[in-house]
């Protein structure tokens, strides 16, 4: 039966698992071992011995930051795996390795990855990543793509989609916390206390609330491709060079611009955060490093995608022949499709920049500002700029204009 691991019980328990023993040590006595799950829902261990070091990552019959009156069950591990093994294949070496799964303790080995930081902690810490926004492009436009009928065959794609289509309550979470909750009182909601009125506006403007429940029966119903589902900047780990997206076990089938919608929110509120944790005198550098990196994984999405387009795709949709002799190019069509994958992500952007805000799970970037008069007022523009995408994401034609957008709320 499934048995929740601690730091004392993990060695006895797993010292005959090859996967672990053969990496870090076959005398489980020399192994040390650390949990470090500082995320809402699971166990995290570190697993040190003589010959090395692996992570041991295990689910919780509960979300660890309500406690045991949230159940959720353990499958989200079964997906989780899955969307590990999948992400590998379509963006090989941007994944941590998995060396061993076993469903029933709903447990996943994988390699440890140093020295390597949570990528929210590093913008926190005003530190910046070389190659960030070319990695997160690639790897939001491979996973996108090669997810999607535009590469796979129609039957293996359907297969799939049954597959993950079991992870029902991982995405109910988000159809709650995520697109419906900021706009009503809910429960668990909670918000800083200034921006009552704020709110109070927000949640009377009854044609935001059409375009965030239009977003959530997108993300509900269309199945285009899979999506990581969380990849905000607590779901990358780098060092000053390398990156590598980890913890995908909100994994559906969902809209194509999903995952590079909710990415650049999590950017922008690095953004509208930095006041609260830079010098005057660093601040308008590293504000518009980060932005650079928004336009960064923006083109490098857009030019990924297209060559993808142009070098990989097969399936049942576009196929060469429908361009052959009609005056178009092939490439027109990619680029319209690459508009409609825009415009979902900015308003669905906006929507992951509202509920960091105004419903349960808020973000380290702002949390971590204990002063509230000092909070306020950039989760405002953040709450701001957010109504601005949902409501005209389509006013969004370039990344340039996104971030001429975040520069002119930011000096609100
Ligand atoms: C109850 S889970 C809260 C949040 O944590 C995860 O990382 C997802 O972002 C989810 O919405
Ligand atoms: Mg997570």
């Amino acid at each position: 039966p499934y048995v929740p691991l601690t730091a004392e019980t993990l060695a006895p328990q797993l010292s005959k698992v090859p996967a672990i023993a053969d990496r870090v040590g076959q005398d489980p006595q020399d192994w040390k071992v650390v949990e470090v799950g500082d995320g809402n829902l699971n166990l995290v261990f570190i697993v040190e011995g003589p010959d090395g070091t692996v992570i041991v990552k295990q689910a919780l019959p509960y979300v660890r930051l309500v406690g045991d009156s949230w159940p959720l069950p353990l499958y989200r591990a079964f997906y989780e795996y899955h969307a590990l093994v999948r992400e590998a294949e379509r963006d090989p070496g941007a994944v941590p390795q998995v060396f061993h799964f076993d469903e029933d303790q709903a447990l996943i080995v994988m390699e440890f990855l140093s020295p390597h930081k949570i990528l929210r902690r590093k913008l926190i810490d005003g530190e910046k990543v070389e190659g960030l926004g070319e990695f997160l492009g690639r790897f939001c436009a491979r996973t996108a793509f090669r997810g999607s009928e535009l590469s796979m065959k129609s039957a293996e794609k359907k297969k799939d989609v049954g597959l993950f289509a079991g992870n029902v309550d991982i995405p109910a979470i988000t159809e709650a916390l995520v697109f419906t909750d900021p706009y009503y009182d809910a429960k668990m909601n909670h918000h800083t206390a200034e921006l009552k009125p704020v709110v109070a506006d927000l949640r009377a403007n009854a044609v935001l609330k059409a375009r965030v429940q239009r977003m959530l029966m997108k993300f509900a119903s269309n199945t285009e491709t899979m999506v990581h589902g969380d990849l905000h900047s607590g779901s990358i780990m780098s060092t000053a060079t390398e990156s590598r997206v980890i913890d995908p076990e909100f994994v559906q089938y969902g809209p194509f611009g999903f995952d590079i919608g909710m990415l650049t929110a999590n950017f922008l509120m690095a953004y509208f955060s930095q006041p609260g944790h830079r010098t005057p005198q660093d601040l308008g550098a590293y504000q518009e490093w980060i932005l650079s990196v928004i336009e960064e994984t923006l083109k490098a999405f857009d030019a990924e995608f297209l060559f993808l387009w142009t070098t990989e795709r097969t399936g049942m949709l576009y196929p060469a022949s429908l361009f052959e002799d009609q005056g178009q190019s092939s490439e027109d069509f990619c680029r319209d499709l690459l508009n409609e994958i825009r415009q979902d992500a900015m308003a669905f952007c906006g929507i992951e920049m509202h509920r960091r805000t105004l419903s349960l799970a808020h973000n380290a970037d702002f949390e971590t500002l204990t002063d509230s008069a000092v909070r306020a007022p950039m989760e405002a523009r953040n709450l701001a700029m957010g109504s601005e995408l949902i409501l005209r994401a389509d006013a969004i034609r370039s990344p340039r204009a996104l971030l001429e957008l975040a520069r002119q709320f930011n000096a609100k």
